[in-house]
């Protein structure tokens, strides 16, 4: 499709509230003015760069232009600009931190204005049955897209600067990587994709005249705006549109400063456009980190493990195990893109830099390595503040010093815990889905090799969520066939990632439902037809639960560090030790092969307990979601391995 847009002029009330005047101008002043920053003109990039950003420029209308050069004072420029601009404040506490508070309104991942463009819809998501509304991705026709582009993006940075950030998801170089251009009127998302991406001048020189991904972006508010902008965080909620045409290559987002919305790297380039890639060419992009493990004899093993969002991938990347003499070391926390190598083991490498992870529930206690990661260099969104310049969140309440005063992400002076809204709703500090952004290289335990250009070596892929009843702590599939089915089941309650509310148990297959960049069917084929990668070594498959609570709600398993007695299961399954057992839903621990040794009493038996009960209910609740929603596409395989699982819980 040619995404050729009309570009008429948007009609805008000229009146502005006198203070806002200032505002505008200063903009329009630091934004002509970058002495230290990059050199590069439109005119140094290659042709194909240079036809596109200009198109874009065409159509956006920007002041100017400004080609991101990826250095240290640019940054600190950038940062500038935006602290002059109340954009950002400073976190005295701490070195070159930050702390953005965005609009209200503007605060997650909108699911509901994300949408794929193709040809046709079934290339995109599966034909669901009637008066079904189906869950697994939205498409949008041609001539639709075509429509939301022109109420959109014509004249949309007028008054602003279009920054153009060249950037490589994966370590500059390597194979395994991909190279994208972003433009982009907000300088906050600038600064970000400096954190998780490698960004600069010198992708220019690899890419030369090779592909890259297209990523346009604005926030939405060409100057003047008609209101001025709430906490000077511009965005454009009520026309907030993440768009993807996969067949070209391209994203084009508007109206959102946030996360995954804005930062294109991360969930529409590295998920949904990645995946698609990764189907065309035979590998697969994933929502999943990636962790290596060393058991005390020095023995390594990596794994990658898939969970929806905000369900503890961050903590078990960065994890402090608690068994003498084990290491975990991270090489990444939410994306992995894995490929088959010539002697067909299944290499995996993290196409990010950095880490944009959940703050709220973040602590010396849950991760040590996150909260060392973030003492410099960082941007946080959307916490609370200190009076001695720090930040603070939800479950930091154990690791503050007395006689602080806090500012929530909401502006509240002097919040406490008890602040209840007038209609007695408690008041939070940080927002559930506020977020740090941190350069993964200053994590403590990053691995040695989570740069390497070829990857690491995948042994075992863990997939889980949060279930609170009936599914236990750790169980293994049978085959690779019933693996993928295990990943097409997967079912999590619903997080703040995302704008869901209510604590809901939902279908997150694969942890992929927000992410899926083509039907969800052929997504299934493409995870069975690995099978048939000549040569290919496959990794084992496993589902894990840290969440399963008892009947009075309590957490059955202590989680964190102790999970690290459950990787080690894990290993020694690999290393083909016989420590299964078989159950109608998969292979589970023998009774002592788990090691507890100094762990605190922990109800292994219900933590392993299996309801025939619970099991009909999921058997026939997986049935009602493969039938509405994935219908006509489902692989054979995978009706069968539902049946099989069917037929064994009957017989339990
Ligand atoms: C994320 C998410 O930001 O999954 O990683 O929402
Ligand atoms: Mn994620």
């Amino acid at each position: 499709m040619s995404v050729v847009l009309v570009i008429s002029s948007l009609r805008r009330s000229t009146s502005v509230v006198k203070s806002f005047n200032s505002f505008q101008k200063l903009r329009r002043f630091t934004v002509t003015t970058h002495p230290a920053m990059s050199s590069m003109t439109v005119n140094d990039l290659r042709p194909h760069v240079k036809e596109y950003v200009l198109e874009k420029a065409e159509l956006c209308k920007p002041d100017s232009i400004y080609i991101c050069d990826g250095s240290e004072e640019e940054e600190q420029q950038l940062l500038k600009l935006m602290e002059e601009e109340g954009m950002i404040k400073r976190l005295t506490k701490y070195e070159n931190c930050w702390l953005a508070k965005t609009d209200p309104k503007d605060v997650a991942r909108v699911e509901s204005k994300t949408v794929i463009c193709t040809p046709n819809k079934r290339d995109t998501i599966p034909i669901v049955k009637e008066d079904v509304k189906g869950t697994l991705g939205q498409w949008r026709s041609q001539n639709e897209l075509q429509q939301d582009f022109r109420e959109r993006f014509p004249a949309c940075m007028k008054g602003r600067k279009m920054y153009v950030i060249p950037f490589s998801m994966g370590p500059v170089g390597s194979p395994l990587s991909k190279i994208g251009i972003q433009v982009t009127d907000s300088p906050y998302v600038v600064a970000s994709m400096r954190v998780m991406t490698r960004m600069g001048g010198k992708v220019l020189d690899t890419l030369g005249d090779g592909e890259f991904v297209k990523c346009l972006h604005s926030v939405g508010q060409p100057l003047p705006m008609e209101k001025p902008p709430v906490n000077n965080w511009p965005c454009n909620p009520a026309k907030t549109l993440i768009a993807h045409i996969p067949d070209q290559r391209e994203i084009c987002s508007f109206g959102s400063g946030y996360g995954g919305n804005s930062l294109l790297g991360k969930k529409c380039f590295a998920l949904r456009i990645a995946s698609r890639i990764a189907k065309d060419e035979g590998w697969l992009a994933e929502h999943m980190l990636i962790l290596g493990i060393t058991n005390p004899e020095g023995q390594k093993k990596y794994i990658a493990a898939a969970f929806p969002s905000a369900c503890g991938k961050t903590n078990l990347a960065m994890m402090n195990p608690t068994l003498p003499g084990w290491k975990v070391e991270c090489v990444g926390d939410d994306i992995a893109w894995m490929k088959f190598d010539s002697e067909g083991k299944l290499r995996a490498i993290n196409p990010e830099a950095g880490f944009f992870g959940v703050a709220p529930g973040t602590s010396m206690k849950t991760n040590p390595n996150a909260m060392l990661t973030i003492q410099k260099n960082t941007i946080f969104t959307n916490v609370a503040e200190t009076s001695e310049g720090g930040f603070w969140w939800e479950g930091l309440e154990d690791e503050t010093p007395s006689g602080l005063t806090y500012t929530s992400w909401l502006d509240h002076k002097n919040w406490h815990k008890d602040m209840l809204t007038d209609t007695g709703k408690k008041i939070l500090a940080a927002h559930p889905n506020s977020r740090f952004c941190t350069p993964a290289s200053q994590c403590p335990t990053m691995d040695p090799a989570w740069e390497s250009s070829e990857g690491v070596p995948i042994d075992a892929i863990v997939f889980g969520g949060r279930r609170p009843e009936g599914v236990p702590l750790v169980y293994e599939s049978f085959d690779w066939k019933h693996g993928v089915f295990v990943g097409a089941a997967m079912r999590s309650e619903s997080t703040a990632a995302a704008e869901h509310v209510g604590k809901v148990i939902m279908h997150d297959p694969f942890a992929m439902r927000p992410f899926f960049g083509y039907n969800f069917g052929d997504y299934l084929g493409h995870w069975l037809s690995m099978e048939n990668h000549q040569g290919a070594k496959l990794p084992k498959i496993f589902h894990v639960n840290w969440f399963r609570k008892s009947s009075e709600g309590k957490f059955l398993w202590p989680g964190f560090g102790e999970n690290s007695r459950v990787l080690d299961w894990i290993c020694r399954r690999v290393d083909g030790e016989d420590n299964s057992k078989k159950t109608p839903i998969g292979l589970v621990p023998t009774k002592g092969s788990i090691n507890t040794d100094n762990l605190e009493p922990v109800d292994m038996d219900a933590i392993f307990d299996l309801p025939k009960e619970f099991w009909e209910k999921e058997v026939q609740s997986i049935r009602t979601y493969f039938d509405e929603q994935v219908n006509r596409d489902l692989p054979e395989e995978i009706a069968n391995q539902l049946n099989a699982l069917e037929e064994r819980v009957r017989n339990m």
